[in-house]
This record gives C-alpha cells, sequence and structure tokens, in this order.
C-alpha cells in the first residue's frame, strides 16, 4: 500500500487528528520527530495572537510500538489549546436552549466562507472557516514529518526558505547547498538574504498598521534524490504535476513553478536545458539546474527545486465590501483575529507536503513492506545504475 493520509479536526474545536496508512514497518519514530517541525511552523513574523495560545505537540495514539512503526495505520493527535474558550460555540451537541452562537454572515472576499456556505447549505459562514482555516495544516505537517523522517533513512533532506514577502524579493543567487540552510529557522520570516530581513518585516508590520495583509513566495529545496523518482508513463504519475497539486492544496496557494518555472518561457533553449556530461565513478551530471531537478516528470538526481506563491490572506482589519446572506444587504466583511502574513509558517507546510509526494513517490520505486525492504532494492537500484553507465 502507498502512503495515503487523511485529516481531520476545526480550527477551534477539541483537536485535529490524522491517520497516516502505508507507512512501512521498523521505522524509528517518536514524538521529536513531528514536533520540530510543529514549532517550526508555529513561527514567523506577522502572525496573530493564536500561535500565543498554541504550543502543537503530536501525540502518536496508533502504528508506532517502541519507537519503531508497525506498518499500520498511524493515529496522530494535536490539541487544539484554544478549544476552553470556544466550548459553547463549537461544541458538537446539540445547542443548549440560548447558547447557540449568533451565525456569521457576511464572507470575506478570497476567503471560502461564501462559496463553502453556498456548497454545503449552510447559513453561518463559521461551519466552513473552522474547517477551511489553515489551522488544518498543523496536521499536514505532522504527516509530513513522518515521510520525512523515512526520506531521511535514504539520505533526502527537505529545506524551505522566503523569497518574497510582499514587494520585497530576494534576488536568486548561485545554486544553494544544505548547508546554506543552517540558520533560516532563526531568521523570523525565513529568508536566507540576511539584508532582505528588515525591510521584509518593516512591510509586515506596516501592513499590520493599515489593516492590511501580505503574501509572498516560498521556495522548497531537496537534496539527495536519486535520479528515477515519478514517471513519464502517464500524466498522473509525472512527479512535477503531483509536487504541483500537493503544493496548490495549502491554502492560500495560488501559483507553483519547478525550476526556472515561468521565467523559463521567456528564454530560449539553450540557455533552458541543462546540458548533460558523465565521468566515470561519479555517473551522469548537469552543471546547471534550470530544470529544478526534474525531467519528464522524473527525478534527474539535481536538487528539487519549487516555488509557491500565497496570496495576501484574506482577513483583513479594515474589511473590504461584501453581502450580508442574511439580508442580501452591502456590508463589511467580517473581521477576525488572524494573521498579517503566514508565509513563514506556509514555508514549512510546503516543505511537508513535497515530503509526502516524495516519500510516495520512493516507495512506489522500491516498494516493500518494511523500511529494510525498501533499503534492499535501494540498493539494488543503485548497482543497477552504476552497472548501466558507459564503460570507457
Ligand atoms: C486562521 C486564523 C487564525 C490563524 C490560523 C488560521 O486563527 P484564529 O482564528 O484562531 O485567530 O492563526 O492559523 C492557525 C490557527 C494555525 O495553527 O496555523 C484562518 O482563518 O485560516
Amino acid at each position: 500500500m502507498n502512503l495515503r493520509y487523511t485529516t481531520s479536526g476545526e480550527s477551534h474545536g477539541p483537536e485535529l487528528m490524522a491517520i497516516v496508512e502505508g507507512v512501512p514497518a521498523g521505522l524509528a519514530l517518536g514524538t521529536a520527530d513531528i514536533d520540530g517541525d510543529l514549532a517550526r511552523r508555529q513561527l514567523g513574523y506577522g502572525r496573530g495572537g493564536r500561535m500565543r495560545i498554541e504550543t502543537d505537540r503530536a501525540t502518536i495514539t496508533s502504528g508506532v510500538r517502541y519507537g519503531q512503526t508497525l506498518g499500520t495505520p498511524i493515529g496522530l493527535r494535536i490539541l487544539n489549546a484554544d478549544w476552553k474558550n470556544w466550548k459553547t460555540v463549537m461544541r458538537a451537541g446539540a445547542a443548549s436552549a440560548g447558547k447557540r452562537a449568533e451565525p456569521l454572515t457576511v464572507p470575506r472576499p478570497g476567503h471560502a466562507d461564501l462559496c463553502g456556505t453556498e456548497k454545503f447549505g449552510l447559513g453561518d459562514i463559521r461551519s466552513v472557516l473552522e474547517r477551511a482555516s489553515a489551522r488544518e495544516t498543523a496536521t499536514r505537517v505532522a504527516v509530513g514529518a513522518i515521510a520525512r523522517r523515512l526520506l531521511d533513512e535514504f539520505g533526502v533532506l527537505i529545506f524551505s526558505h522566503v523569497t518574497r514577502i510582499g514587494k520585497v524579493a530576494v534576488r536568486r543567487g548561485r545554486s544553494l547547498v544544505p548547508e546554506d540552510f543552517r540558520k533560516v529557522d532563526g531568521s523570523p520570516v525565513r529568508t536566507l538574504a540576511a539584508d532582505r530581513e528588515k525591510a521584509m518585516t518593516d512591510v509586515i508590520a506596516a501592513a499590520r498598521k493599515q489593516g492590511e495583509s501580505l503574501g509572498g513566495v516560498f521556495e522548497v529545496a531537496v537534496f539527495g534524490l536519486v535520479p528515477g523518482l515519478g514517471s513519464y508513463a502517464s500524466g498522473p504519475e509525472r512527479l512535477g504535476g503531483r509536487l504541483g497539486g500537493a503544493l496548490m492544496s495549502i491554502p492560500a496557494i495560488k501559483g507553483v513553478e519547478v525550476g526556472d518555472g515561468f521565467a523559463a518561457a521567456a528564454r530560449p533553449g539553450s540557455r533552458v536545458h541543462d546540458e548533460i556530461f558523465f565521468r566515470p565513478g561519479k555517473g551522469y551530471y548537469r552543471r546547471t539546474n534550470h530544470a529544478g531537478g526534474l525531467e519528464g516528470g522524473i527525478t534527474t538526481g539535481a536538487p528539487l527545486i519549487v516555488r509557491a506563491a500565497m496570496k495576501p490572506i484574506p482577513t483583513l482589519t479594515r474589511p473590504l465590501k461584501s453581502v450580508d446572506i442574511a439580508s442580501g444587504r452591502t456590508a463589511p466583511a467580517l473581521k477576525e483575529r488572524s494573521d498579517v502574513c503566514a508565509v513563514p509558517a506556509a514555508a514549512v507546510v510546503g516543505e511537508a507536503m513535497v515530503a509526502i509526494e516524495l516519500a510516495r513517490a520512493m516507495m512506489e520505486k522500491l516498494g516493500g513492506d518494511s523500511i529494510e525492504d525498501m533499503k534492499g532494492s535501494y540498493l539494488a537500484y543503485l548497482r543497477r545504475l552504476r552497472d548501466s553507465w558507459p564503460q570507457p
């Protein structure tokens, strides 16, 4: 079985949950492997008051015994500390007399509020926004941490950094290596460009003052992948599409690029394609990586580089015009406590989504019910690749 997961939970309900199926047996896994990533997702300049309430930690409730996966579904829980303040509003049982929360009826432009109420036939926007909330991404980061643990067994490393907040962009420089990311978690905006950090925090502070919100761009970089993950054989197997879909499933993501992405469309082929070289002992390699580590929907063995564009968060403290769905009258959109900018957090979610998709691709390539089975076929695959090299 390949890696599959489902999550549940409302932002202000009692807890978030995930069930992860298809993780091979024998993988060392503990909550410490998950909690580090959960904590990184909570960071970032521009977050709202909620992150001061929560300290996200995972509880593993099934599928792991004595620190090792069993090959059975893994259950995860993350408690919502804020639940204690929402017990009446988010009660699962019937509302006691006179205790039903006033419905929210003015949707925020750009949020799932209106389409969600229409789709599910709900009269109260709260019934939509609680699940549409980016709080759900905490569970995806937890699932991603399991995928990352699996990839780690094969020397695969996944990092992220922010390349734009609003108008402030980081100029692209030389190709990055894992050591470049050593201090990125220490940056309040997860940037590698120390000289842009202040400009980034300044635009977020200014947006907060103006009742605005800001988006941006983050990049995920993956090192240590073998060539041959994904496939050109059928469209849905192409790794570019799978990674794009995974990243686009993060709330507020409106665009994804692989490698040079949109910039490649403006250049002639000779300046886009990475020339191929060969050295005995080293194998095939490219000196450039415009392709971002993917050719024909398959990994080349070069670092995988993907970027995602996040739109500004729809909750504005100086709200846009909207319509009250109860009266049909024009009204200012609803205001909720919210983040001003969550691009640094989205970057951590991006790492998780990429990890999940890559773990799937690894499992497709290598199969196996246990991590030892996977390692056996991994070594056999590397041997086969080496044996296929030209003998000068
Ligand atoms: C969110 C609104 C804010 C964010 C939240 C996403 O929460 P609250 O409504 O409780 O203030 O902080 O993000 C998280 C809770 C989280 O864990 O990332 C929204 O409306 O999407």
